[in-house]
């Protein structure tokens, strides 16, 4: 038994893992890293840690430092969330080593899972399909030539230890092999520390469907119907539905049945997804996820079952009290992935400060989100601020509400992915439930389409608020109260709202200047003071999410100032140079 979780994670799956673990009478501790200081979940535990620096390795991923957290905030169990580290077989060992418990399955099941051919043979072996291909690795490249000839082309090359894309090659005809092969092997030894590369027949059109099970430390597992995740760019979900339009009752019993069988061969406790391709209606398993999903939610709301609550009750050694014949769907829902990525620049993630924030509600809503109007997106972490989650009584319904709820939602001061979601929703092939996990290439008209999102543009970095902490006290109870100064007439404060006031009045003007669309640091400024510049030319290099970022001169002229030196964080809508007014 356990009666306080450490959460080793941030944003909004932190919020939704503490939610859980309030409602069932837990005490919550969160970790956080130094960009995080003004992060939801820090203020939403019931104790928070510093763990380091904002880079993951020296915050979420520092195994060492979040094991001495819990031990010094008294956690005994450890849930960690999604990413980071929670498919890290030796991070769960370590766990368990402290004497703390992992909520998740084994670091046993974890490393029988991560090998992608081993998954394969254990797929074989208890009879769930898997795509036509190799059950061993490839020795050389001539092993690929021969078995690409008895399989047809087109052909996959993919990682041992890949996933997310990384690693994979895709081959049309034999004089493409020796190449794709060998940068195969480098990408995969790079990102895996692993070379090893096997070869399936490639689909050419495949959707995503997925299956999410719950096993329980007493051998039982169910499987909680599907979720299809076709709707994606660049290997990262956008959208995403429970059930999925085109798979019927006995279909779905199958699939069921199936990851159920993988489930038990490998042990699997607590909550996991098997992923499958799926075309011309037959399934082919991919990899078992062993984690908590950012889609978890969609099953939820269909199913009327807490996923987390579950994994915290099964960590708790609680049987997991239903059976396969208790897990029925009601209606639909869809998820819709909030992230502050600019969709019409390939959704380069585009970061800055939330200037205003409203949720949509109403029956049938719910968003699981990580920010709040006010809080400055960091740049070191995923692009992903909340997800919007809809139910409806059937498909129809639940494409009206997102829609409706998309439309309830505003975030303002960062370039979101919204008008892409009210895109494809209102899309016809959308609608009619036919898409593919190629569905965001095949329609280039609806990036195009999409309007401009403009960020006004802040002329200086942004002034903090005069904030000060007090200490007070209130019927006898010591509080920190943080004040912010916002129109106070005293003498500190004036100077600040006559700054205010005239940044505000050049903006009404309008900047004639190089805008910087997204936060980040700057790297390099390639143009001096005074300079002429084509429209087009590169003037500075923004670093932002290890992503290096042009930007350009939005038209010919001189430039009469720079604003920054390399080194610095800009915001979104920072102005960098200024233009000479033409004469
Ligand atoms: C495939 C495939 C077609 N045939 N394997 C991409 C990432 C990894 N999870 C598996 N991926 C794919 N594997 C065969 N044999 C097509 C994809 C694929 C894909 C899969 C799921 C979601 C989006 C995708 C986008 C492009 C390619």
């Amino acid at each position: 038994m356990f009666t306080t979780v450490l959460v080793a994670n941030r944003g909004e799956i932190a919020l939704r893992v503490m939610r859980a673990c309030r409602e069932v009478g837990l005490r919550t501790v969160a970790i956080y890293s130094e960009a995080d200081r003004d992060a939801l979940h820090v203020q939403y535990a019931d104790a928070a840690y510093l763990v380091g620096g904002p880079a993951p390795a020296e915050s979420y991923l520092n195994i060492e430092r979040i094991l001495a957290v819990a031990k010094e905030a008294g956690a005994e169990a450890i849930h960690p969330g999604y990413g980071f580290l929670s498919e890290n077989a030796q991070f769960a060992r370590a766990v368990r080593e402290a004497g703390l418990i992992f909520i998740g399955p084994s670091p046993e099941t974890m490393e029988r899972v991560s090998g992608k051919v081993a998954a394969r043979n254990t797929a074989q072996q208890v009879d769930v399909p898997v795509v036509p291909g190799t059950l061993e690795p490839l020795e050389d490249v001539n092993d690929a030539y021969h078995l690409a000839a008895s399989y047809g082309y087109p052909i996959a090359i993919k990682a041992v230890g890949g996933g997310g894309g990384r690693g994979l090659r895709v081959v049309h005809t034999p004089d493409e092999i020796k190449s794709a092969f060998e940068s195969a092997r480098r990408e995969a030894e790079l990102s895996f520390k692993n070379s090893e590369l096997y070869i399936e027949k490639y689909l050419t059109n495949p959707r995503h469907i997925e299956v999410q099970i719950l096993g329980d430390q007493h051998g039982n597992v169910v499987a909680i119907g599907e979720r299809d995740c076709s709707v994606q760019r660049r290997h990262q979900k956008l959208i995403e539905e429970c059930p999925s339009p085109v798979i019927a009752p006995a279909q779905r019993a199958e699939l069921q049945a199936a990851a159920v069988r993988f489930a038990q061969a490998v042990n699997y406790v607590s909550a996991g997804t098997l992923e499958f391709l799926y075309e011309d209606g037959q399934f082919y398993f991919l990899e078992l996820n062993s984690r908590i999903q950012v889609e978890h939610a969609i099953t939820e709301m269909v199913y009327g079952i807490d996923l987390v609550k579950m994994q915290l009750r099964i960590a708790q050694g609680e049987p997991l009290g239903f059976t396969q014949e208790d897990v029925r769907p009601r209606g639909h829902a869809i998820e819709c992935r909030m992230n502050a990525e600019d969709p019409k620049e390939n959704f380069r993630p585009g970061l800055g400060k939330i200037t205003a924030y409203r949720e949509p509600t109403g029956f049938g809503v719910r968003v699981d989100s990580g920010i709040y109007a006010g809080y400055t997106v960091p740049q070191y972490y995923d692009s992903m601020l909340a997800k919007l989650v809809v139910w409806g009584q059937d498909r129809p319904e639940a494409i009206a509400r997102t829609l409706r709820a998309l439309h309830d939602y505003t975030i303002e001061g960062v370039i979101t992915v919204k008008p892409f979601h009210i895109a494809v929703l209102e899309h016809p092939d959308f609608q009619a439930g036919e898409v593919s996990v190629n569905f965001i290439p095949q329609h280039p008209e609806l990036l195009a389409n999409l309007p401009e999102q403009t960020l006004v543009p802040v002329l200086v970095a942004d002034e903090e608020l005069d904030m000060r902490t007090f200490k007070v006290e209130v019927n006898g109870k010591q509080f920190d109260v943080r004040v912010a100064a916002l129109d106070e007439p005293d003498t500190a404060a004036k100077p600040r709202k006559a700054a205010r006031k005239a940044r505000s009045a050049q903006l009404k003007q309008q900047v004639d200047g190089v805008v910087s669309p997204l936060q980040g640091t700057l790297r390099e400024v390639r143009v001096e003071a005074g300079e002429r510049v084509e429209e087009g030319a590169v003037l500075f290099i923004v670093e932002a999410m290890k992503m290096e970022n042009e930007i350009k001169a939005p038209h010919t002229g001189i430039v009469e100032t720079i604003h920054f030196a390399p080194g610095v964080t800009v915001e979104a809508g920072s102005v960098l140079a200024t233009y000479k007014a033409a004469s």
